[in-house]
């Protein structure tokens, strides 16, 4: 008789801040691409509200952001029987490994960070420890559930890395505590600019009209793009150096066809820049429609989304625990 075996799934440990409305770059550099994901890996997404208070954030909308975000991950297709969709506040053990974490973690290694250092720039009046630590709190979230891979932006590499560094240090002083975590580089990810200085990422903490945002209606999206900054020419190139607007929209507009920005330039080419935007939001328009009709139907069932958010807590505190557990018995801390 033929026994069939299957190998263990791999861990897969993603999360995103609920700091803002999601952006077209949250969807096309992590959301889009976690759905995929989900298909190969045991997989848990996490709504990163902790992380969100090393910014001043206004209670109301960061309880609004984070059950919007709930509601997105759904609605963009992650099915929550399968992977876990949770909210890192609700398992408690997240703040507990990161503190453990924080007494194996150089303030050295932490200042280096760019994150920091462009945060601590933005918000010069609030250079908090929070802040600082960030990395140490990110290297408990992936570290917790002995996480095999985390597919991270450009952005998050130098974090990544640290939490490896975190992990093979406390594995060289007890042996076998943690998984080290392998960065996932999705061969599609596009990182995303800004409309209105294009030489910097799309981020949802900045000003509106830089980002489309994942729930924006058509209108809007038209108005953002037809203000998009491009450059004085009319030849449509990519070419992210010398023109980096232009190159944006091609990038745009490729991620959502499947195919490279330099294949897109070549079925745009002869077109006016006008009409490159009106392409570029007609491409976003058609993606979005389905993802945010899926949405409004989840965000009038806040019951469900509730119990959703419920059951993915259970589940994540459950392995957490199991870590946490043999972390403190392991570092010698008193059992009881
Ligand atoms: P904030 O502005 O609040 O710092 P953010 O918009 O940069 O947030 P994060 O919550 O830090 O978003 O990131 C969530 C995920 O989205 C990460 O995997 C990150 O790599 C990805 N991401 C963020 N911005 C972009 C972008 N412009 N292009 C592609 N991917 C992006
Ligand atoms: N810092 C990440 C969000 C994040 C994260 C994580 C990503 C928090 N914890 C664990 C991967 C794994 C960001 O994208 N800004």
């Amino acid at each position: 008789m033929e026994t069939t075996q299957t190998a263990p799934r791999k861990t897969l440990y993603s999360a995103i801040q609920p700091s803002g409305s999601i952006t077209l770059g949250n969807y096309i550099g992590a959301l889009r691409n976690f759905v995929l994901l989900a298909e190969d890996y045991d997989c848990l997404f996490c709504m990163a509200d902790l992380h969100a208070l090393t910014v001043r954030q206004e209670p109301a909308a960061l309880r609004r952001n984070t059950q919007s975000l709930a509601a997105l991950y759904i609605a963009c297709g992650i099915d929550p029987e399968k992977s876990i969709v949770y909210c890192q506040s609700h398992v408690p053990e997240h703040a507990e490994l990161a503190w453990i974490l924080n007494c194996f973690t150089y303030m050295g290694e932490l200042s280096r960070m760019t994150q920091f250092k462009d945060k601590s720039a933005k918000h010069a009046d609030n250079i908090n420890a929070g802040l600082f630590a960030y990395p140490s709190l990110m290297a408990a979230d992936i570290l917790l559930y002995q996480t095999n891979l985390v597919p991270v932006g450009a952005d998050q590499k130098q974090h990544l890395e640290l939490a490896r560094d975190i992990a093979n240090r406390l594995n060289g002083l007890y042996p076998g505590l943690f998984t080290v975590p392998e960065p996932y580089i999705s061969k599609t990810s596009a990182r995303i600019m800004s409309l209105s200085d294009p030489t910097r990422k799309m981020s949802k903490s900045d000003a509106e009209d830089s980002y489309i945002a994942v729930l924006d209606t058509p209108d809007v999206i038209r108005r953002k793009f037809r203000r998009a900054v491009t450059d004085s020419e009319t030849e449509i190139r990519y070419d992210p150096e010398n023109k980096p607007g232009v190159s944006n929209l091609l990038s745009i507009i490729a991620a959502l066809d499947g195919i490279t920005p330099e294949e897109e330039a070549v079925k745009m080419q002869g077109l006016q820049y006008g009409a490159l935007k009106e392409a570029a939001s007609e491409s976003v328009i058609a993606v979005l429609a389905p993802i945010q009709e899926r949405y409004q139907q989840l965000m009038g069932d806040k019951e469900y989304i509730q119990n959703t958010l419920k059951a993915g807590a259970e589940r994540a505190h459950y392995l957490a625990l199991k870590t946490l557990r043999k972390v403190y018995k392991k570092l010698g801390l008193y059992q009881l």
